[in-house]
């Protein structure tokens, strides 16, 4: 029970909680080109429109709760002995909820590596504060005392993802990758399984709802809703079954 998992998660993991997944046909970017509302150039052209798209999905998490999928990481994090790093793509803070409803090993860890709705960063100093309101023009960030430098706390589209360092080392040691609700689209979480595999001595498993673009780079692959694979997953898991 010593050895390494990284399990990375994308919007599908959220998506039966009720929080829209990014490609789908209802998703997030189908009402706001991606350049508009997920890119550095796209807040400065119109930060009141950037400010209203997070502002709704910061307002939605009060409406949603974790789901089965969540919750079974949650147990697998109170379980597992060896190391344990959850690298979500998501923003929302079903993965932080679900793990505070229990008592992860201190060998876990949860690293956000495209930032997070609950937070809010100043432009001028960087730092970053707890926030779980609206931002807009005129909200004030203690460093500053002053209108206008706070954005949201999320990685754009050309700005680096955080904690690659940590999320690299993890990819190349681990000893199972888990892939979960994820398109395998975005880069450089994409790119994580071929560290894993490549780099790494990892068995890998993608579990989504239908193969990603990653699917050849997977040695075992589960398809279905998260909210039935992932427990059953977790089991075999921590029944000896996997790893
Ligand atoms: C960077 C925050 C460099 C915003 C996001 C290499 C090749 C090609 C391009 C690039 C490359 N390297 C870099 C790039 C450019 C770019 C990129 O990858 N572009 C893509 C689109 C081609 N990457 C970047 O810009 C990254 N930065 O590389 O910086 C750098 C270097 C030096 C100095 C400075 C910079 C930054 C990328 C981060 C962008 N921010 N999010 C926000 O959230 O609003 S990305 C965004 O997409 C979200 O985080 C989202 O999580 C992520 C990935 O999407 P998915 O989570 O996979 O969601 P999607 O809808 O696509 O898929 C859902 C899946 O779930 C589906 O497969 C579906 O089948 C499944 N599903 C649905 N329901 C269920 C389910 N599965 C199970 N159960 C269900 N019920």
């Amino acid at each position: 029970m010593d050895k390494t998992i990284v399990i990375l998660t994308g919007a599908g993991i959220s998506a039966e909680s009720g929080i829209p997944t990014f490609r789908a046909s209802d998703g997030l970017w189908c009402n706001h080109p991606i350049e508009d509302v997920a890119t550095p150039q796209g807040y400065r052209r119109n930060p009141k429109l950037v400010h209203e798209f997070y502002n709704a999905r910061r307002a939605q998490l009060k409406e949603v709760i974790p789901n089965a999928a969540h919750h079974a990481i949650a147990e697998l994090a109170a379980n597992w002995d060896g190391k344990l790093f959850l690298i979500t793509q998501n923003v929302d803070d079903l993965h932080d909820r679900a793990t505070q409803a229990t008592t992860p090993k201190p060998a876990f860890r949860l690293i956000h590596m495209h930032g997070e709705l609950r937070k809010a960063r100043c432009e001028k100093s960087g730092s970053i504060f707890d926030w779980q309101e609206n931002i807009d023009g005129d909200s004030h960030c203690d460093c500053c005392n002053a209108p206008g430098n706070l954005r949201p706390h999320i990685v754009w589209f050309n700005e680096m993802p955080l904690e690659m360092d940590v999320i690299d080392e993890a990819a190349s040691s681990c000893d199972l990758f888990m892939s979960i609700g994820t398109s395998g689209n975005v880069y450089p979480a994409a790119g994580l399984v071929h560290t894993a595999r490549t780099y790494g001595r990892a068995h890998t498993v993608e579990l989504n709802l239908e193969p990603s673009a990653g699917e050849s780079l997977f040695h075992e692959k589960i398809y279905g809703p998260a909210t039935k694979t992932v427990p059953e997953y977790v089991r075999r898991i921590l029944a000896g079954g996997v790893v």
